[in-house]
């Protein structure tokens, strides 16, 4: 019988981490597996420590709303080792563009995470600034633009010589993270274009987490994702998206080879979205329990903590990164309720770098208007 589109041979998936825990790479992982020797123990340990920090961090953030103190919380419960291990396949001098459930992926690049609580809070009137956080672009609740933010940013990027240098201290890539939902919005499909058409450094890192709300993936491609690349000539690698291993490796390849002039490519991560899409959603009204129970069975940290131990990982580490955890949400709890909302003025304060003769009238309006109310009559 003629292969058909509805039957695609089955993706080489990269695992290295079974879902029980075992090293047990797959064939399609051998190119990957020179990679995990610039991982030192402590690296090793790092990663773990982080999935069990965002996780509780994340559990906590959505407390934080049910309470009344956030407008909403984007839970990124599940999706931990697709995030860690590509954070950490970065370098210093690299750009980050985030979708809006990177949490952790912020962690590492150096964003204190009060910024994040702060925009759910409501209470802040921008993001933060990428060039003294770690080069980790604003969240972006406009599917998929971010796509074409980064791949602009990569262009730049090359205008400006600081790919391929051939000091690897220098050379800088670009990493664009978007979920299965946005691979459907045309901002994605631009995006490839521009970056084949000018081998852009940069990896285009797609979250299959298999929702794109109450959408499932199935719905929106015919095709698994990480083939979207080939059409606009640009390789594309399947990982599973819960082994923090594969993702460390497979990005650490891809964005190597980006810095070092090879051009873009698309990793697609698959995994799953345990929460709902945001606190704002009910995901029992779209998914059967069984589906969600077969993925919490593939969980990413449970299969790298076994993993860990088997490689003699003591208990006290284990013991010691639950409370560290704990601490971290904490203060972040702590933290959150402290936050202080701006004045109403300084909202015209960030509108142009200079002075300007409009905002400044529009400002002093403003403050006549509010005085006129009178003392405590506001
Ligand atoms: C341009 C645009 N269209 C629609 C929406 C509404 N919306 C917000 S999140 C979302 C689903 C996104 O799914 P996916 O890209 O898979 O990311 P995930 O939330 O699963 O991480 C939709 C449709 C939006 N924010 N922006
Ligand atoms: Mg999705």
């Amino acid at each position: 019988m003629a292969a058909s589109i509805d039957s695609p041979r089955p993706a080489p998936t990269v695992q290295l981490l079974t879902a029980d825990g075992r090293f047990q790479p797959s064939d399609s992982a051998a190119e990957y597996l020179p990679y995990l020797d610039r991982l030192s123990e402590d690296d090793f340990l790092r990663f773990y420590r982080d999935m069990v920090v965002m996780r509780t961090f994340d559990g906590e953030a959505a407390n934080l709303q049910r309470q009344g103190q956030l407008a909403l919380w984007v839970p990124s419960h599940g999706q931990e080792a697709a995030q860690v291990g590509s954070a950490y396949a970065t370098r210093p001098q690299d750009h980050v563009f985030p979708s809006y459930r990177e949490h952790v992926v912020g962690m590492i690049r150096g964003l204190d995470l009060n910024n994040i609580l702060r925009m759910l809070r409501g209470v802040t009137l921008g993001g933060w600034d990428p060039a003294t956080n770690g080069n980790f672009h604003l969240y972006s609740l406009v599917l998929a633009s971010q796509a074409l933010h980064a791949t602009g940013y990569a262009m730049g990027i090359q205008f400006d010589g600081t790919v391929a240098t051939g000091n690897p201290e220098k050379d800088q890539a670009v990493i664009v993270y978007f979920g299965d939902g946005a691979s459907s919005q045309g901002d994605v499909s631009e995006a490839l274009v521009f970056a084949a058409s000018y081998q852009t450094p940069q990896v285009f890192f797609l979250q299959n987490n298999h929702y794109a709300i109450s959408v499932p993936v199935v719905r929106q491609s015919r095709t698994p994702l990480y083939l979207r690349g080939s059409g606009f000539g640009i390789p594309g690698t399947q990982i599973d998206g819960n082994d923090v291993l594969a993702s460390f490796a497979v990005t650490s390849k891809w964005m190597d080879d980006a810095r070092a002039g090879h051009g873009p490519a698309l990793i697609e991560a698959l995994t799953y979205r345990v929460g709902a899409h945001t606190t704002a959603d009910d995901p029992t009204k779209y998914r059967v329990d069984a589906e969600t129970a077969s993925w919490i069975a593939r969980d990413p940290i449970a299969r790298y903590r076994t993993y860990l131990e088997g490689r003699g990982v003591d208990q006290a580490f284990f013991a010691g990164v639950d409370e560290e955890a704990s601490d971290y949400a904490e203060d972040s709890r702590k933290r959150a309720l402290e936050i202080v909302a701006p004045t109403m003025e300084a909202i015209f304060d960030n509108v142009y770098a200079e002075p300007h003769v409009l905002i400044a009238e529009q400002k002093a309006w403003a403050e006549r208007y509010e005085a006129s109310f009178g003392e405590g009559q506001a």
